[in-house]
């Protein structure tokens, strides 16, 4: 069972390579059967379809007492003890226009805490990956979050297509961080936005509704590399859809105090 560090350490590089044969599986099905799901602008892939089931049947052997919590899969809860948490394609919407960003995430948590993350980009062939209290990585080599104050940040958002309610708080509050930072970024993939916050090359993110699946690998290897990661509300959980906000050091409260507000009725 894989309950400390150096368990945890021998786990990650066959992780890695299961990822890595699933991105190699999604690249290989570029124009997919596209199928839509309930709400605005909710997608499924036959590669979604393909990418989990390749991961379940992959990662199930490596860690047997593990419960699945997977987007495409019909029961769907966090339990107690381990559990892989797992986007198939996090960023569907471009992976089936060919715009770039998508990426696969699994996570593993335990007993409510993720302790193995590993997000990969499937264009770029960059693996991102954080053991709990072992550091964050992009293939391989040590990365870490920016210093950049806020008024020279990049800072990422989501849109949350699928709660039109939301746009009105959502651009109101990206207008209000865009006239506080540098510039402002919206790729379509949550993972990806929360890992480039990890590598130092955007400062923040935000979104108003995310799934545990888009966000729980990569908070843990966010947090592994220097930066924070929380709710509207307070401390992340990986059990729920959530708001997201996320920040190096430097721009982190900031952000918190500017996005908050817009959010406060909802
Ligand atoms: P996906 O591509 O796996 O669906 C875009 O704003 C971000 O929101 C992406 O990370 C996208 O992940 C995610 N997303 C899409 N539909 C969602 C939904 N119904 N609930 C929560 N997150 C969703
Ligand atoms: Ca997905």
């Amino acid at each position: 069972m894989a309950t400390n560090m150096e368990q945890l350490q021998a786990l990650l590089p066959q992780a890695e390579a299961i990822v890595r044969q699933a991105g190699a599986l999604v690249n290989s099905l570029k124009h997919p059967q596209v199928y839509t799901k309930e709400g605005h602008a909710n997608f499924v892939t036959e590669a979604d379809l393909s990418s989990q089931k390749f991961l379940l049947e992959n990662l199930a052997p490596l860690l047997p007492e593990a419960h699945f919590f997977a987007e495409e899969q019909k029961e769907n809860h966090l339990v107690p003890g381990f559990n892989w948490v797992i986007d198939p394609i996090d960023g569907t919407t471009n992976f089936m226009r060919g715009y770039r960003p998508c990426a696969i995430s699994v996570g593993l948590v335990k007993d409510g805490a993720a302790v193995l993350g590993l997000v990969y980009d499937v264009w770029a062939q960059e693996l991102f990956t954080a053991i709990k209290g072992g550091g964050a990585f992009c293939n391989g080599q040590p990365i870490r979050a920016s210093q950049a104050p806020l008024e020279n940040a990049l800072i990422s958002f989501g849109t949350s297509p699928y709660y039109r309610d939301r746009a009105q708080a959502t651009f109101a509050a990206v207008k209000d961080v865009f006239l506080h930072c540098g510039d402002v970024r919206r790729s379509g993939s949550a993972a990806l936005d929360l890992c480039y916050v990890a590598a130092g090359r955007c400062d923040g993110f935000f979104e108003s509704i995310l799934s545990p699946w888009d966000f729980c690998a990569a908070s843990l290897i966010l947090q592994e590399a220097g930066a924070q990661i929380s709710t509207l509300k307070g401390p992340l959980r990986c059990d729920k859809a959530t708001a997201v906000l996320a920040g190096s050091p430097a721009v982190f409260q900031a952000l918190c105090d500017l996005v908050r507000p817009h959010f406060a009725g909802l």
